[in-house]
Parts: structure tokens; C-alpha cells; sequence
């Protein structure tokens, strides 16, 4: 025998941050809309949403951290597209934005969601923003979900 506890996907009574950068907003904007809709879905009511813009996945992490302290929200969730092109620009902000959610959730106990989209080429992308691969706001929204749950019952 053993306990094992399980998050359910119940958006009814649950509050969520979402940042969501600027940068690739063509992107973004689909993530965002895969998220919200992942919510309705799951019975959330979008007045319990607070979405805040920062210019870049880069700024993300600050942003995530202060709303996760302020204690308001069940969880937040991080969402941004950086497309690696021809620049080493791509390596630094990709791992300062990984490192930054994964620091923001440790240090507030808050689950922060790393919906954050780190691919080679836009078509790519394009690919997990509501295309052939899916929409990765709406699984980053299913991560909050589950997290928040799991987060409540421990
Ligand atoms: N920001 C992104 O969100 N995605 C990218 O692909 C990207 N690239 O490739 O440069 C990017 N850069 C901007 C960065 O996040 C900051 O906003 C900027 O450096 C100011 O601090």
C-alpha cells in the first residue's frame, strides 16, 4: 500500500499570472491565446487571470519571481518564443530565462511555468504555437493546473 497524491486539472477557484513577452509576438500571442483557452476549458474563470508584457524572454524571470512573492496567485506562467537565427544572442538569453523560472518557483514556493518556446528555426516555432506540434501555451497552462493542485495538497 501507499499514498500517492495526484493534481487534477481543475481551473474553478484558481488565480494565474501570466508573462508573456513582447519579443516574437507573433508567437506569443498564440501561446497566450492556447493558455487562456486551456483555462475556460478547464473551468477557470478569465477574471482570475493577470497577464503582464515584458519586452523580452530575458526580462521574464524578474517579472515571474515578484508576482510568485506576492502570494496572490496559485501559479505563473512563463511564456516566450527565442529562436535561435544566426546570433550567440539566442544561448545567453535561453539560459538565463531557464535558470531565472526555475529560481523564481524555488525561491517563492509558487510553481512558476516554464512555457518558454527555446527552437532553432521560426518554422519550428511556428510548429508549437497551435500548428503540427500542438500549442505549448496550452501545455504550459496544464502544467500550471496540475502544479497548483499538486502545490495546495502538500
Ligand atoms: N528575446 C526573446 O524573447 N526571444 C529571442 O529570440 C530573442 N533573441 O533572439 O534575441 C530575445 N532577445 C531579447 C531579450 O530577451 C531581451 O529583451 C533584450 O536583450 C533586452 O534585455
Amino acid at each position: 500500500m501507499y499514498t500517492e497524491i495526484i493534481g487534477t486539472l481543475d481551473g474553478q477557484e484558481k488565480r494565474f499570472a501570466i508573462v508573456v513577452s513582447r519579443f516574437n509576438d507573433f508567437i506569443t500571442a498564440r501561446l497566450l491565446e492556447g493558455a487562456l483557452d486551456c483555462f475556460t476549458r478547464h473551468g477557470g474563470d478569465g477574471k482570475n487571470i493577470t497577464v503582464v508584457r515584458v519586452p523580452g524572454s530575458f526580462e521574464i524571470p524578474p517579472i515571474a519571481a515578484k508576482l510568485a512573492k506576492t502570494g496572490r496567485y496559485d501559479a505563473v506562467i512563463c511564456l516566450g518564443a527565442i529562436i535561435r537565427g544566426a546570433t550567440p544572442h539566442f544561448e545567453y538569453v535561453a539560459a538565463e530565462a531557464a535558470k531565472g523560472v526555475a529560481q523564481a518557483a524555488l525561491a517563492s514556493g509558487v510553481p512558476v511555468i516554464f512555457g518558454i518556446l527555446t527552437t532553432e528555426t521560426i518554422e519550428q516555432a511556428v510548429e508549437r504555437a497551435g500548428t503540427k506540434s500542438g500549442n505549448k501555451g496550452w501545455d504550459a497552462m496544464i502544467s500550471a493546473l496540475e502544479m497548483a493542485d499538486l502545490s495546495k495538497k502538500i
